[in-house]
C-alpha cells in the first residue's frame, strides 16, 4: 500500500484557495466562510468514500470510517483546517488530508480494519479568533468546559458561543461529543516541523516525542496621552515607551534563559490613540512563553512578570497582566514512537526522534491516550508564512510512514498494547 501523492497535493491546493486573502498566504479563522469552505471540502470528499461525516458541538469536523464493531477503541488521526492570518498552506491542512489520504488507501485496498479510524479536524488550534488555542482538542478531551467557552470574546467583544452558533454549532451539547480515554486506541498527527532541523540536517521525518507548552498572557500598560508637541520629556507617562521597554525585557529573558527550548514573543500589540502627535495613554501586547519543560516555562514566566512590573514602578505607568491561555508539555507515547521510527528504517526514510516547539492537538489528545506525531520539513524553517513550503517528495514518505502506522495499529492482532497501555 503507498498513499497517492497527486491526490495529496491537490487537496492541499484546493483548500490553500479557500483563503481571504488570496496571493497573501492562508487566512481562514475559525468559522469564517472560507474555514466552512474548507469543511465542505473535505465532507464531500469523505462522503464520496462512504465514511460518517459530522461537525460536534464545538465545530470539530469528524471523518470516520466505523469499524466491524464501532464500539471498540479507534485510531484518530487528526490535526486542523484553521490558519493564523496570512499563514501557510501546509499548517494543519497537511495533516488532515494525509489523514483522509489514509482511509482512502486502506478502503481502496480493502485492509481488514479491526477497529474504527477516524480523522479530526479540530476547531480553533491556532486560536487567533478567540485567544484560546487548542481549544477543539482541549474542549473533545474534558480540558475545557462550557464555563470557560462563555467567557470568550474576540478583541471586538463577540462571543465565542455567538460565532459558533452563528456557524451552525451549539457548544451547550459539547459533553456528548466528549472523547473517552477507553475509545481510543491512538491519536496520530502528521505536521510540518515548524523549524529548520530536519531540513538542516536532509531528513524526511521527525518522529516527535515531546510536545512544548506555553503560558500565553495580555498586558495592558496605562500611561497618560498628551501633546507629542508641548510635553517636556521628563513630564511624560508614556505607555508605548514602557511598553517598549517591557518587550525588550520580554526577549532579554528567552535569552538568557538556561534553557535552549525556552522561547518568548510578543506578536501582537495595540496602541491607543496610536497618533503620530499624541504619547500613547494605552498599550496591550501579547506574551507567548514555551518550552518543553514545565519548569522552565514557569521560569521564565516569573522572571519576566517581575521585570514588566519593575519597569511599570520605574516608569510611573500602571500596568495589568492577565493570563490568557496555558497548556502544559506533553510526552508523547514512547511504543508510538518506536513504532513511528521502525516503520520509517523499514520504508528507507531517512529520520529522527526530536521535540515539537510548536504546540499541536496531539500534546491535548495525548493527555487521556497514547498519541504520536509525524513531522515533515519546513523548507528554510519557515512556518505560520506565505512561504511556508515542504517537499512533495517529503510529504509522500511521512505520508507512508503515517499509512503504516494507522495500519498496523488497526490490525485486528495490532501489535500495540492496549490503550492507556503506555510503555
Ligand atoms: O502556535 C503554535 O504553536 C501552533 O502553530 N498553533
Ligand atoms: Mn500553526
Ligand atoms: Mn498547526
Amino acid at each position: 500500500m503507498r498513499v497517492n501523492i497527486d491526490r495529496i497535493q491537490r487537496h492541499v491546493e484546493a483548500i490553500g484557495r479557500f483563503t481571504s486573502t488570496p496571493g497573501n498566504g492562508s487566512t481562514r479563522p475559525s468559522y469564517s466562510p472560507e474555514f466552512r469552505d474548507a469543511y465542505d471540502y473535505m465532507t464531500q470528499k469523505a462522503q464520496a468514500l462512504g465514511l460518517q461525516v459530522r461537525i460536534d458541538a464545538v465545530g470539530n469536523l469528524r471523518l470516520r470510517l466505523p469499524g466491524p464493531d464501532d464500539a471498540v477503541p479507534a485510531v484518530f488521526i487528526g490535526s486542523h483546517l484553521d490558519t493564523v492570518i496570512h499563514g501557510g498552506q501546509f499548517d494543519g491542512v497537511l495533516g488532515v488530508v494525509c489523514g483522509l489520504e489514509v482511509i482512502q488507501v486502506l478502503v481502496e485496498s480493502a485492509f481488514p480494519h479491526a477497529c474504527p479510524i477516524e480523522v479530526i479536524s479540530f476547531v480553533e488550534e491556532e486560536g487567533i479568533s478567540f485567544r484560546c488555542p487548542l481549544l477543539g482538542s482541549k474542549v473533545v478531551t474534558g480540558q475545557l468546559a462550557i464555563e470557560d467557552l462563555e467567557v470568550l470574546r474576540t478583541d471586538s467583544g463577540e462571543s465565542f458561543l455567538d460565532r459558533a452558533k452563528a456557524y451552525g454549532v451549539d457548544p451547550a451539547f459539547v459533553i456528548q461529543d466528549r472523547i473517552e480515554p477507553a475509545k481510543v486506541r491512538a491519536m496520530l498527527e502528521l505536521h510540518i516541523e515548524q523549524g529548520a532541523v530536519l531540513e538542516s540536517e536532509g531528513l524526511s521525518v521527525g518522529v516527535v516525542d515531546r510536545i512544548a507548552g506555553s503560558e500565553n498572557y495580555r498586558v495592558g500598560v496605562t500611561g497618560r496621552a498628551n501633546h507629542a508637541g508641548t510635553t517636556p520629556m521628563k513630564l511624560r507617562n508614556d505607555a508605548l515607551c514602557a511598553a517598549a521597554e517591557m518587550i525588550c525585557a520580554v526577549e532579554d529573558v528567552a535569552d538568557s534563559s538556561m534553557s535552549e527550548q525556552t522561547v518568548a514573543t510578543v506578536g501582537r500589540i495595540l496602541c491607543s490613540p496610536n497618533a503620530a502627535n499624541v504619547i500613547a495613554g494605552h498599550v496591550e501586547f501579547s506574551i507567548d512563553i514555551r518550552d518543553v519543560h514545565e519548569d522552565k516555562i514557569t521560569c521564565a514566566a516569573t522572571a519576566i512578570l517581575d521585570r514588566i512590573e519593575a519597569i511599570a514602578e520605574h516608569r510611573g505607568v500602571v500596568c495589568e497582566i492577565a493570563l490568557t491561555a496555558k497548556s502544559s508539555p506533553q510526552e508523547l507515547a514512547g511504543h508510538i514512537a518506536d513504532r513511528i521510527a521502525l516503520v520509517a528504517q523499514s520504508l528507507d526514510v531517512p529520520h529522527r526522534r526530536m521535540h515539537s516547539g510548536a504546540l499541536h492537538d496531539t500534546a491535548m489528545m495525548g493527555r487521556i491516550a497514547d498519541a504520536g506525531m509525524i513531522f515533515v520539513p519546513s523548507r528554510l524553517g519557515i512556518s505560520h508564512s506565505p512561504d511556508e513550503w515542504t517537499d512533495y517528495a517529503d510529504i509522500e514518505k511521512g505520508a507512508n510512514v503515517l499509512l503504516r502506522v494507522v495500519a498496523d495499529l488497526a490490525a485486528a492482532k495490532s501489535i500495540m498494547p492496549a490503550p492507556g497501555g503506555q510503555s
